[in-house]
Parts: structure tokens; sequence; C-alpha cells
């Protein structure tokens, strides 16, 4: 009987490793820009509180707000159920930088007593442009169509920004403080994953994932040369 369970337990097992990790950190080196003073006086709300710009978020030589993602290898994802919800807070777009699945549904919300005007862009292309009057505001809910990063702005308060990452996959994640991820449920396998930063752009690393190990990967910007 033992036996038998024994050879159960080596047929379970593989199957149960087949859910490996692609984790690992996002680097950056060169002369970090120091973060200004975002000027938001125009409206009398945002001017209450004093913001300094989140573009570069780098705390020793560690890159926040990096999209790292599997671009090619990965079949599509069934759309998780769960809704992505970008929301408007002190005049700002938190998250700053988030994922989706295409198909999968987005919600913008209004945390705000004041109007802000979400225009969202797939490159140059608007998804969708609506004004939420304040924190009564319905929300809006989006679908998202195609894979890209899709570009958040106000057109009230043109400093706000926030990006969400979506792919076909369910692959991805966004570097936290640490400018640490981990891309979870990956099976192994040869693919291509693409790290992309709002200021610094788009890096790409061929990653070999086995049974049994996380992959580590580390992407590097420079931040003197490497531009969206
Ligand atoms: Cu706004």
């Amino acid at each position: 009987m033992s036996r038998l369970l024994a050879i159960a337990a080596a047929l379970i097992i593989p199957a149960a490793a087949m859910a490996e990790t692609i984790e690992g950190a996002v680097e950056v080196t060169g002369k970090i820009p120091v973060a200004g003073k975002l000027h938001r006086e125009a409206d009398p709300f945002c001017a209450k509180t004093p913001m300094t710009d989140p573009t570069v978020l780098a705390k020793g030589g560690k890159l926040e707000n990096v999209w790292v993602h599997v671009s090619k290898g990965a079949p599509p994802a069934t759309p998780p159920s769960t809704v992505v919800s970008m929301d408007q807070k002190n005049c700002m777009y938190v998250p700053r930088m988030t994922t989706a699945v295409v198909g999968q549904k987005i919600e913008a919300k209004n945390g705000d007593p004041v109007l802000h005007n979400v225009h969202t862009y797939l490159g140059a292309a608007t998804l969708f442009n609506k004004g939420m009057p304040n924190d009564k505001a319905a929300p809006i809910e989006y679908v998202a169509k195609e894979e890209g990063v899709m570009k958040w702005k106000c057109d009230v308060h043109p400093w706000m920004r926030g990006y969400v990452g979506v792919s076909k996959n369910a692959l991805g994640a966004v570097t936290g403080e640490s400018g640490s991820f981990k891309i979870d449920n990956v099976p192994p396998g040869k693919y291509t994953v693409e790290s992309w930063h709002e200021k610094f752009g788009t890096k790409t690393q061929e990653v070999t994932v086995e049974a049994g190990k996380p992959a580590k990967v580390t992407f590097k910007y420079d931040a003197d040369k490497d531009k969206a």
C-alpha cells in the first residue's frame, strides 16, 4: 500500500510542480532625476495636498512601478472575473501602474469631490474619454480589448497619469517599492519576458522556466540612456 502511495505521490508531485515562478528585480543605474514638485495650484482641492512627481521611484538602485510580463510563449488566459480598479484620489491615479488581461473588466472610480475627466489611450488612440463630476459619479466600466499599455490621463489635471499593462496571458506583475517582482503560475517552457517603465521604456529577455525551480531574472535600466 505504501508503495502504491509512493508511486501515486511521484505522479502527483510533478503535476504540482508545474506552476513555477519568474521572479527577480528591476535595477536602474545612472543619474536618477530628482522628483520635482507637481504644480497642482490651479485646482484648490488638489492644491491642498502638495505632491512630488512619482514618474521615477527608485531606492537603492531598484526601480518601482515596472510592468514585467511574459510577452511571447504563453497561451491566452481566460480573463479573471476580478475587476481591475483605477481610482482617483487626491488628484492622482491610484495605483500608478497595474495589470489586466484582455477581456477583463477595468473600473475607473473617483474618490475626490472634484471633476476628473478620464481619458484613456492605447498608443495615440483614445479608448474612452469621460467626465466623472465627483465622488458620487458611477464607476466607468471598460473591458480591455487589446494588449498593450493603457495610458490614463485626466483632461482637467495635466499631471495625472496611470497605466494598465494589458496582456493576453495572465503572466505579469508590477515591481513594488523594493523593485522586486514575482510572476506566479508559470508552466515550464521558454518565454520572452518584457519589462516596461513609463520613462525608461522596454527591455526584453529570453527566459527558460524549468520544473521545480523559480526562474530568476534581473532587468537593468540606464537612467542616462533609456527612454520610453
Ligand atoms: Cu483630474
